[in-house]
């Protein structure tokens, strides 16, 4: 009874915690991406000055509190020989967002081939539930020679099948600019939290 007690009592006290994969292409913009979502939820984190981002090698980990649920983003390096680690991650994200440099149009194939891989590896994965929801960025909006949202949309369309079961959704953000981050990172916490009865979170 004193166990049950402890127990109940020990998760009223905790949070439910969703981890979000952070995925692209290098150059994408997902350091900078996170970098904006720490000034916008923390304004206390250590921060790295816009200016002095170097392509990531390893990870970057940062989690934040909002709602009544911590998200935890995990911005993996984009290098194609690091692309091969993402999968590792799957069996316990809740959710992907796949940034897209716009105006990185030579290599709008390559986006598209990663992303129908990522789909395809996680639909293959055991553990992973293919209800997670995966939002895709069109970073870089500034950038006046640039993919519009529905040219990057067509990515996506190329997968409806696929993505049937999932909430997706493609959205423009300016990454050095912090336009948009708060849009997509509300967009997918009310995913995630619909999400739960497929996916659980963690409790922390
Ligand atoms: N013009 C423009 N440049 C951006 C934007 N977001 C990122 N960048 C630049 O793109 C480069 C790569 O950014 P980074 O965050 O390191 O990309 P990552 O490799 O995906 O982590 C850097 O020079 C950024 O300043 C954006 O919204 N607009
Ligand atoms: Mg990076």
């Amino acid at each position: 009874m004193f166990h049950l007690a402890k127990g109940l009592y020990e998760n009223w006290n905790k949070k439910e915690e969703y981890s979000v994969l952070i995925l692209g292409l290098d150059n994408a913009g997902k350091t900078t991406f996170l970098e904006q979502i720490k000034r916008t939820y923390n304004p206390n984190a250590k921060v790295i000055p816009l200016e002095r981002i170097t392509p990531t090698i390893g990870q970057n980990v940062h989690t934040i509190s909002i709602a009544s649920n911590y998200l935890k983003f995990w911005d993996l390096g984009g290098q194609s020989e690091l692309r091969t680690l993402w999968s590792e991650y799957f069996e316990h994200c809740h959710g992907i967002i796949f940034v897209v440099d716009s105006s990185d149009k030579d290599r709008i194939e390559e986006v598209s081939k990663e992303l129908i891989k990522i789909v395809d590896s996680s639909e293959n994965y055991d553990g992973l539930d293919t209800s997670i929801p995966i939002l895709m960025l069109a970073n870089k909006q500034d950038i006046p020679d640039k993919l519009e949202v529905e040219d990057i949309k067509e990515i996506f369309n190329k997968l409806a099948e696929k993505l049937n079961a999932r909430d997706s959704k493609v959205l423009p953000i300016i990454a050095t600019k912090g336009e948009g981050v708060k849009d997509a990172v509300e967009w997918l916490n009310v995913r995630l939290l619909r999400n739960k009865v497929n996916k659980q979170p963690k409790y922390k």
